[in-house]
């Protein structure tokens, strides 16, 4: 079974907890235990990444995550600079919010002939910004406009785009530190409209409105800054809880 069919797998049993890791902010000695800590308490995947690239460690950061836990290893690029065999798969990311070219296919052009090399799985996914009440590093990076936060119908047709490219995932995201997370109306209506996996992130900073994502219609919920600012074993645990028990 490949990384895709696992997710597939976990989207039909109930929603799912991915934890973010941003290598910039981690001290590679001891990332391998903050992903030890994060399986132990019910995390269902790692996602490994961020906006922008400023330590040379992500080689290291993703080998040591690897070899400490069983769970899915994803790489979420920013940029392609974080192309890496250390990983069980990519997320192909290309901004179909933005209009920026290099966003949606030119950073993808320059990752491709890594990936092949690495043998890497890549999950082709439709990656969309909605405004989360503040500029985010991906917006301001990736020169992007987010979708706001009220426009649902500009949502859907973007799902419905990607999922009729043939895109394999959407991840709907309104910026790691986001004051607002994704309105729940607007993952509501993207659920009713595509049948693809479903990923939701940005400024989800307590288990509550974690759950209220699932409900939603999350299949996988990401939660970066909230534990990364509080490394503790019950708070992941009460995520992981919310997260699961929000869709039984
Ligand atoms: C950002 O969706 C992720 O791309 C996670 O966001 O850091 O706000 O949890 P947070």
């Amino acid at each position: 079974m490949n990384i895709y069919e696992k997710l597939l797998a976990l989207k039909k049993k109930r929603s799912s907890y991915l934890a973010l890791i941003d290598p910039d902010s981690t001290n590679p000695d001891s990332v391998g235990d903050l992903a030890k800590l994060f399986q132990e308490n019910g995390v269902d995947g790692i996602l490994v990444g961020g906006s922008i690239m400023l330590k040379d460690n992500f080689n290291t950061v993703l080998k040591n995550i690897k070899e400490s836990v069983s769970i899915p290893v994803l790489i979420f690029p920013g940029i392609f600079n974080f192309v890496s065999p250390y990983a069980d798969a990519l997320l192909l990311l290309s901004v179909i919010t933005s209009r920026n070219p290099q966003m949606l296919i030119g950073e993808q052009v320059r990752a491709a002939p890594l990936i092949k090399q690495f043998d890497l799985e890549s999950i082709g996914t439709g990656y969309m910004l909605i405004d989360g009440g503040k500029i985010s590093s991906v917006q301001y990076m990736s020169f992007s406009q987010p979708i706001p936060a009220d426009k649902s119908d500009i949502a859907v047709a973007h799902a419905l785009a990607a999922q009729y490219l043939g895109m394999k995932i959407i991840y709907m995201d309104a910026g790691s530190g986001a004051k607002n997370p994704v309105p729940d109306l607007m993952i509501k209506r993207i659920k009713q409209n595509i049948s693809l996996p479903l990923i939701v992130g940005g400024g989800i900073k307590s288990p509550e409105v974690a759950a209220q994502k699932a409900k939603a219609g999350a299949d996988f919920v990401v939660i970066g800054t909230a534990t990364e600012e509080r490394k503790e074993p019950e708070l992941i645990r009460k995520f992981a809880k919310a997260i699961h028990e929000a869709t039984k």
